[in-house]
């Protein structure tokens, strides 16, 4: 993390001897998937602009997550980035749902090939943002004391960035190894023959305790709720297979245009309760052995916001569960019992139930008997002391506004996001926030690119916001602020796309909850649950109209 470039290096030497600080039209927080194309389209349209990234690489989300099992839940070739057909054509995926090693080599190739890293300082945590009224501009200020100002602030900063540890006692105390998952050591650790406890059964966990399960000598899941999970069914992608993919790449991404996740997966728009039962049944078998997120997103319309029709659903899934676990014990530990499927993040699993059928690998189930503290030795719950060399803990993230919380944001009058957003996000189409000028929080929470295959959302963000500073720059503006009231029917406006989801009582990190956050433990509202063809209208339209919503000077 002390890792900074040379790049970077060089240019506080500069800012030293010019005995000012460093100074960009744009600054973009965050080398990730959308840093990098924010960046590739600033430079592109001569922006003078600098990223500013935490880790040693680009990457984010796929240079920290270095966890056993990390890969895609979404097709491999939907994930890559559309907007350079030299790239898509000379890029091969090496499976349908890549791991992240993979992924991470292809951000860097393309950072490499679009020269982009010269623009990009690594070992750069952002501690404080600071709005100045008087010069209009931005400054920001590194952990490490170094400062850099700007026009235009952009945050690409993930949804899922902020990892939480539990808060039981004695965390610090474990003599063994610990790690998040998000924190992964960038060497690989060795599992072999030794007692691991897992903590946390969600898309993270899942992939873990599949991957290391037959590495390890004991494996202990330590289990609070159960998720729905369904196989993930992946393969390697035959060279065949991959020359095809490359002549259909326009199908593809209008496809994932079409739906509501920007995935290839969309629902089929009739009631599962207009169709014959068998003919149903006959679907739900073929979904279940299909590959990917069909299972969830390419189901009946009615399955995830009919209570009676996602419960028949719900009946399906834990009937495959029950077949694939041995002992009907753990099987009925194994089947979600306070929510419907679907109705929370579903994770995508390979031989996730059959880990339950190895000797090796035991579940706790923590509603049973509670971890009391973590001790120098492991885990001690209700019950029983349970000795470990490794405890992982796959136990999720402050989503979507925990990344922002980390930071400080100081706007107009000397009030911060924080503050505003104590009581959930108030935003402008989840690109802005009045009283914060000249801040662009690319894919901020309610944006619509939070509730799709991520880089199909963001090229969207990223095409409207470069277009946004063009038409500043043709105009002469210097400040943009999203008004009050467009800001108001925004927020209201995201409240309502929650309304007739079941997932809008599901305790996740879709509604905001986080039982180890102070104030998050309840539902709110943080991502936008319109669909990304709805938010894609929604941005054309403001645009036609002159950017309504916003305020120029
Ligand atoms: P998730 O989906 O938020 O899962 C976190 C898991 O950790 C979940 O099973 C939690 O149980 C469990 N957890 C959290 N805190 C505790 C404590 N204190 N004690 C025991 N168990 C706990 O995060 P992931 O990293 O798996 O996935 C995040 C997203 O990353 C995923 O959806 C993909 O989009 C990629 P709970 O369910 O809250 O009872």
């Amino acid at each position: 993390m002390s890792d900074i470039s040379t790049v970077s290096g060089r240019r506080a030497e500069q800012a030293d001897q010019a005995d000012q600080i460093e100074h960009h039209d744009v600054v973009v927080i965050g080398a990730g998937v959308c840093g990098i194309f924010m960046l590739y389209r600033l430079l592109e349209h001569g922006f003078d602009a600098t990223v500013l990234e935490a880790g040693s690489d680009v990457g984010g989300t796929w240079y920290w997550n270095r966890y056993p099992g990390a890969r895609f839940d979404s097709e491999s070739y939907t994930y890559g980035y559309s907007f350079s057909e030299e790239l898509l054509q000379e890029w091969n995926w090496s499976e349908h749902f890549a791991p992240q090693p993979e992924t991470l080599r292809y951000l860097q190739h393309v950072v490499a090939k679009f020269d982009l890293r010269p623009h990009m300082q690594f070992g750069c945590r952002v501690a404080r943002n600071t709005y100045d009224e008087a010069s209009n501009t931005w400054t920001v200020e590194l952990q490490d004391g170094r400062r850099v100002s700007c026009r235009v602030l952009m945050t690409a900063i993930g949804l899922l960035s902020a990892a939480t540890l539990p808060r039981y006692p004695g965390v610090e105390s474990f003599a063994g190894r610990s790690f998040h998952t998000y924190n992964w050591p960038h060497e690989p650790v060795d599992f072999t023959g030794k007692r691991v406890a897992v903590i946390g059964t969600g898309a993270t966990g899942v992939q873990v305790i599949s991957a290391i399960a037959d590495r390890v000598g004991e494996l202990t899941v330590f289990q609070r709720r159960p998720n729905w999970c369904a196989p993930l069914h992946n393969r390697p992608i035959t060279e065949a297979e991959m020359a095809d993919i490359k002549s259909r790449y326009d199908e593809i991404f209008a496809r994932c245009r079409e739906t509501p996740g920007g995935f290839i997966h969309g629902p089929v728009r009739q009631s599962m309760f207009e169709v014959p039962e068998e003919e149903r049944l006959a679907f739900w078998e073929e979904l279940y052995a299909s590959p990917g997120f069909g299972v969830w997103l390419g189901n009946y319309i009615d399955m995830l916001m009919d209570e009676r029709a996602n419960a028949e659903f719900t009946r399906f899934i834990a009937d495959k569960i029950r077949a694939r676990v041995n002992d009907p014990e753990v099987a009925e530990k194994l089947i979600p019992k306070d929510h419907g499927f679907g109705t929370r993040r579903v994770p995508m699993e390979t031989r996730y139930f059959e880990a339950y059928n190895r000797d090796n690998v035991h579940l706790v189930d923590i509603n049973e008997t509670p971890i009391e503290e973590i001790t120098p030795t492991g885990i001690r719950t209700s019950a029983q002391a349970y000795e470990f060399d490794i405890i992982v803990y796959a136990t999720g993230f402050d989503a979507i506004t925990g990344s922002f919380d980390r930071m400080e944001f100081v706007g107009v009058g000397g009030r911060t996001l924080r503050e505003k957003w104590a009581e959930g996000p108030v935003t402008y189409l989840g690109l802005g926030a009045s009283g914060f000028p000249n801040l662009l929080t690319l894919a901020g929470p309610t944006a619509g690119s939070v509730s799709t295959n991520f880089p199909r959302g963001i090229e969207e963000a990223v095409d409207w916001t470069t277009r946004l500073l063009l038409f500043m720059r043709e105009h002469g503006y210097e400040r943009i602020e999203p008004t009050a009231p467009a800001e108001r029917e925004w927020t209201d406006h995201v409240k309502e796309m929650y309304a007739g989801l079941l997932l809008s009582n599901a305790r996740s990190w879709m509604t905001g909850y986080n039982s180890n956050v102070e104030g998050h433990d309840r539902v709110r509202h943080v991502i936008y649950n319109g669909g990304a063809p709805r938010f894609r209208k929604r941005l054309a339209r403001v645009a036609e109209h002159g950017y309504e919503g916003f305020s120029f000077a």
